[in-house]
């Protein structure tokens, strides 16, 4: 059993980040065989600065590593740096529509909010309203890369959020699809949600996912902020005028999304309060609990920045006999040469 966990390197791992993804992740991989993969290629489907991108895909395989990912048992790999990735892309490329492509709504929905005014063809690439500014080629092509990514190392099972769900299913689609028409390739994967993969929503905005792209960071808690801006974070979260502290999604998002924040945090199943400061307060000494030995062993990780791209390598020398096998037979399937 083989699972693949990504994470782009588009800005500063938060809290949601790490009670989501990483967390499960370094839980689980005693028992199960997984890629951690920075997908920095994917950080490239929108406007991006080349020396940030480098300096957060290091930053994320640090902070990975210290949140306690394995290398030994867990292959970090940087995207990139394994070409079978793009290759594969291309050849599935040629299996999916361009509809199927278009229609995916993070595409709409990131091409809306990249370029206003713009609205996502769906009948074919002359359609469409009009554009204020450019919208990336690989932001639409963007899904299929992804499904390369898992359909290339024979993965069987992809951890995905409710917003992945979509693009997992394309890449069923597009391994069954190839299977099909070019004879058996790929292993078709299975979405799981791992127990406890908590959904963490913004602290300014308890409607939308906490998020590392968001304009605002007021209602993010990074992974290497500092302990006075995670309490000021915290004290400032959107609550509301109940003044009850309860678990009540639909009417208190603020309050059940800090409830959460700190069972998740703590392990445990939150007392009872009689006020909100309390609670944020002790949301604050749970969530600095958790990252003060992250940042301590980041800091000592990045005294040696050698280090970090040993690892990458070591990934990378571990997972691609496995990928340059899937490529070989899928060139074959297809009818190109040898
Ligand atoms: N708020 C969240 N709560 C729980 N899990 C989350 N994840 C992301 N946000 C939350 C999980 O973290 C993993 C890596 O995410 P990603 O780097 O692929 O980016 P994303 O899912 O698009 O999340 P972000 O952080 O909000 O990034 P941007 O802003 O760049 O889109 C995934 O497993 C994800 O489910």
């Amino acid at each position: 059993m083989k699972r693949l966990t990504g994470f782009q390197p588009t800005g500063n791992l938060h809290l949601g980040n790490l009670l989501g993804a990483m967390r499960p992740l370094v839980r689980d991989q005693q028992e199960v065989g997984s890629i951690a993969m920075i997908a920095d290629l994917h950080a490239m489907t929108m406007e991006h600065d080349p020396q940030v991108l480098r300096q957060k895909t290091l930053e994320v395989a640090t902070l990975l590593l210290a949140a306690g990912v394995d290398p030994k048992r867990t292959p970090l790999i940087a995207h990139s740096q394994i070409p079978e990735h793009t290759e594969l892309h291309y050849l599935l490329e040629c299996v999916c529509h361009f509809g199927e492509a278009a229609r995916m709504i993070q595409f709409k929905e990131k091409s809306a909010a990249h370029s206003p005014g713009f609205s996502a063809p769906s009948e074919g690439p002359g359609a469409g309203g009009k554009q204020s500014a450019p919208v990336r080629l690989s932001l639409l092509s963007y899904p299929v890369l992804m499904a390369a990514d898992i359909l290339v190392h024979d993965v069987h099972q992809v951890p995905v959020g409710e917003d992945q769900n979509q693009h997992l299913e394309l890449a069923r689609t597009l391994a069954t699809r190839f299977n099909a028409r070019y004879g058996e390739t790929f292993v078709v994967p299975e979405g799981v949600r791992p127990e406890s993969a908590a959904r963490i929503m913004d602290l300014a905005d308890p409607s939308a996912k906490m998020s590392k792209s968001a304009r605002s960071s007021a209602g993010r808690i990074g992974l290497l902020d500092p302990p006075e801006l995670i309490r000021r974070t915290i004290s400032r979260a959107v609550t509301d005028t109940v003044g009850v502290v309860r678990h009540d999604p639909e009417n208190q998002p603020g309050v059940t999304n800090l409830l959460a924040i700190l069972a998740e945090c703590t392990g445990e199943a939150p007392g009872a309060y009689t006020s909100y400061g309390a609670l944020k307060r002790d949301v604050t000494d749970a969530v600095e609990a958790l990252l003060a030995p992250i940042r301590k062993r980041y800091a000592e990780l990045s005294d040696d920045p050698g280090y970090v791209r040993e690892i990458l390598a070591e990934g990378k020398a571990a997972v691609r006999p496995a990928a340059l096998a899937t490529v070989r037979r899928a060139r074959g399937a297809i009818g190109l040469l040898d």
